[in-house]
């Protein structure tokens, strides 16, 4: 990692008045978790089309709820590793002037002690009613195949996939975290997904109500991707390394 990058890095975030982070896959990576794109499209051995759309859902609702019922036994498994709990410790200092936005379900940014997460493509651990829309937490003992407790529908993840809208509050609150942010971390995603990866030049070009300081993004991710070139800082390892590094030089 360039060492000249790391200090400008450290500095922007001694004088940020507010903090958005934008993570991916990459930064659950070093948990265990296996990212999206390292398959070459295949992921856990399925086609996106497959497992990650709605009409795959329709074909075969079964196969997709395998897909899920499996990445959330394999997230329960794992621990958050300590990139996640460096980006808790930014929240514990900067409070409510720190909003974690994720492409990420797994839930490992809240067990590490983050709360103020915007969860952009929905959790492993909730599950949504095709009938009624009720979302529920799923539970210890959630069947193979699960029916609403309500209206007795089919039960989807209650997960965004591919050509379906992100939730709307979510997505506005993202937003305006991207908008009220002076300083943006963009760790761990390879930034190819919209709208989540629009969120990195909203942060760039919008200006707060009271002043004109757009904000400055600092890059984390062990190859650069394709938001690399609109960042200003650049820093290149694994975010489990980068992020407590990052923390320490603070303290
Ligand atoms: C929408 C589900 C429209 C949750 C996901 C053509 C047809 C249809 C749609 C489109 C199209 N063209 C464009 C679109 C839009 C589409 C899109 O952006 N497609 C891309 C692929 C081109 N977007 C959508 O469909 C969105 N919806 O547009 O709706 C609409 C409009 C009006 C009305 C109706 C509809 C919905 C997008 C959400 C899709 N759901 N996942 C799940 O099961 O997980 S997205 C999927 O990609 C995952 O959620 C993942 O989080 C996300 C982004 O990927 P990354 O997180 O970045 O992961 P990736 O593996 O790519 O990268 C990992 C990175 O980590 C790498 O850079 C690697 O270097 C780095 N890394 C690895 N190890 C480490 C590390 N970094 C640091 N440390 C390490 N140790
Ligand atoms: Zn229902």
């Amino acid at each position: 990692m360039d060492l000249s990058q790391f200090q400008q890095a450290v500095e922007l975030l001694r004088s940020a008045q507010h903090i958005s982070v934008l993570t991916g896959a990459g930064v659950s990576a070093e948990s265990g978790i296996p990212t999206f794109r390292a398959s070459d499209g295949l992921w856990e051995g399925h086609a996106i089309e497959e497992v990650a759309t709605p009409q795959g859902y329709r074909r075969n609702p079964q196969l997709v709820w395998d897909f899920y019922h499996a990445r959330r036994e394999k997230a329960a498994q794992v621990q958050p590793n300590p990139g996640h709990v460096a980006l808790a410790a930014l929240e514990q200092h900067w409070a409510d002037r720190f909003d974690l936005i994720t492409q990420n379900v797994d839930g490992l940014h809240q067990r590490a002690g983050n709360l103020r997460v915007h969860e952009l493509h929905g959790s492993l651990w909730r599950s949504r009613c095709t009938e009624c829309g009720d979302i529920a937490a799923i539970p210890a003992d959630f069947p193979r195949t699960p029916t609403c407790k309500l209206c007795g529908g089919a039960l989807r993840p209650d997960i965004v996939w591919f050509g379906e809208m992100l939730p709307g509050d979510v997505f506005r609150d993202a937003e305006f975290a991207a908008v009220e942010c002076d300083l943006m971390l963009v760790v761990g995603t390879s930034a190819v997904v919209y709208p989540a990866a629009g969120l990195i030049p909203l942060a760039k070009t919008s200006s707060r109500a009271n002043n004109v300081v757009a904000a400055h993004v600092i890059e984390i991710n062990i190859t650069p991707s394709s938001a690399s070139d609109h960042v200003d800082v650049g820093l290149y390892g694994p975010s489990g390394e980068i992020l407590p590094q990052l923390l320490a030089a603070l303290n």
